[in-house]
């Protein structure tokens, strides 16, 4: 017996666009069995069965409007088959998403829900390429999607543009304006993607008492023939090449199998400085062998170099341990992301006079907080804390340095 599937009623919607075919002729489908998705300006929803049976007639292809009571498709009711539910009158779960749609053979093949289906397209992930289906009859869930992303990392960034375009019309809210990307930011943005959802990162956070070395500092500059200024940041860079000496991990990389520490005998400091182009790091090269007025030398150069985008190639590779400081702005402490391949980065912030305990008083002390980000897999939480209140305990006391 022939029997003719139409629309249900779709509640305050008179019209509906078909988006997806979910069935094609011949198909044996069964009660509750999505037939087909459809999309309004604000919601999409996929319209079920109401009865059993095989599929002998389609009556509405992609593209095409629908409405409550249009004709979907004919079935030819099996005999001995009985329907044991009513049809759905009304459909009332209807996925808030917004969906676009997909070819009318994917649409046949492949079984995901709209929402499914909206998020591996906002990822950019193509729904045929998923062959892991843990769904019931093979459907593709979320978690599938999430999985196949996780294992093919190179979708990452296309799907942040994708996932842009899909959010960029917010001028139905207000006044906008697009401001494009510099070249720099849109490729540092895509590397600190990268690294931020790969990298189990952890931040441990310290603080050292630099009150001597902050008079020493400004009784050198003031007594200095040199026009060099010295800012604490060389000083910083300096005592971390001594401390990386000391925990070695903190200056190797990960080999790409992810089973063996490459660790680095030579001491390359990357520092973070900020353009108006964007982020760049540039490398103070064999900072073990420079004197600090040679780094702060070096510090000036290649941050002036860095602000009139006039860096090398040499001039920003090879690091293999990076310094942020954002000691010159502001902040109390923040959580910087490591510059892979590296395992660890140091982020400074302001120094800040406080009183500190000496066990019979309180003393004003100039105390710089450390920040310090490292990759889990290679660093544990004991080792950071050593290296950080190592690295405190010579800025509180740099002549440690050269015992
Ligand atoms: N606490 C207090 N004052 C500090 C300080 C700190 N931790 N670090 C620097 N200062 C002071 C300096 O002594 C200097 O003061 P004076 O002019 O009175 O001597 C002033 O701040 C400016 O220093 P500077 O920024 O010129 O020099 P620097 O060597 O400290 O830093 C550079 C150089 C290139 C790192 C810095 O200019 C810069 O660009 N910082 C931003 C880095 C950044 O954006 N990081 C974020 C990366 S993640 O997005």
């Amino acid at each position: 017996m022939k029997k003719i599937i139409k629309v249900p009623n779709i509640g305050d919607l008179s019209e509906v666009e078909v988006i997806e075919l979910m069935v094609k002729i011949g198909d044996t489908i069964k009660i509750d069995q999505s037939l087909l998705v459809v999309e309004s300006e604000k919601v999409s929803m996929e319209i079920p069965s109401s009865h059993n049976g095989v599929v002998r007639e389609i009556k509405v292809k992609v593209g095409d409007k629908i409405s409550k009571d249009s004709q979907i498709l004919i079935l030819e009711e099996k005999e001995n088959t009985i329907n044991i539910q009513s049809p759905p009158e009304e459909l009332n779960n209807f996925s808030k998403i917004n969906s676009l749609p997909l070819s009318l053979e994917d649409s046949i093949n492949i079984h995901a829900s709209p929402s499914v289906r909206k998020f591996a397209r906002e990822m950019g992930v193509d729904l045929k390429k998923i062959t892991l289906r843990t769904g019931p009859k093979n459907r593709i869930l979320k978690e599938d999607v999430k999985n196949y992303i996780l294992k093919n990392k190179k979708i990452s960034s296309e799907n942040m543009k994708k996932k842009e375009c899909l959010f960029s019309d917010f001028s139905k809210f207000g006044n906008i304006e697009f401001q494009p990307l510099s070249h720099i930011t849109k490729i540092s943005g895509q590397n600190l993607y990268r690294t931020w959802t790969t990298i189990p990162h952890v931040t441990q956070f310290d603080e050292a008492d630099v009150t001597e070395l902050e008079k020493f500092r400004k009784n050198s500059n003031n007594i200095s023939e040199s026009d060099t200024k010295l800012t604490i940041l060389s000083f910083i860079i300096k005592s971390v090449v001594y401390i990386l000496k000391k925990y070695p991990k903190f200056n190797s990389s990960l080999d790409s199998s992810g089973e063996n520490l490459i660790l680095k005998k030579y001491y390359h400091i990357g520092f973070a400085v900020d353009t108006k182009y964007g982020l760049m790091v540039p490398v103070i090269k064999n900072a073990d062998q420079k004197t600090i007025t040679q780094i702060s030398q070096e510090i000036i150069n290649l941050s002036k170099k860095a602000r009139k985008n006039m860096l090398n190639l040499s001039n920003i590779q090879g690091s293999t341990f990076t310094i942020s400081s954002l000691g010159g702005i502001g902040g109390t402490a923040f959580t910087p992301i490591i510059n892979s391949p590296e395992v660890a980065i140091l982020g400074v912030s302001k120094i800040v006079l406080k009183p500190v305990w000496d066990n019979t008083k309180f003393i004003p002390r100039m105390m710089l907080p450390l920040s310090l980000s490292y990759d889990h897999r290679v660093i544990d939480g004991a080792m950071s804390a050593n290296f950080s209140k190592s690295l405190s305990n010579i800025l509180s006391d740099i002549r440690k340095i050269i015992l």
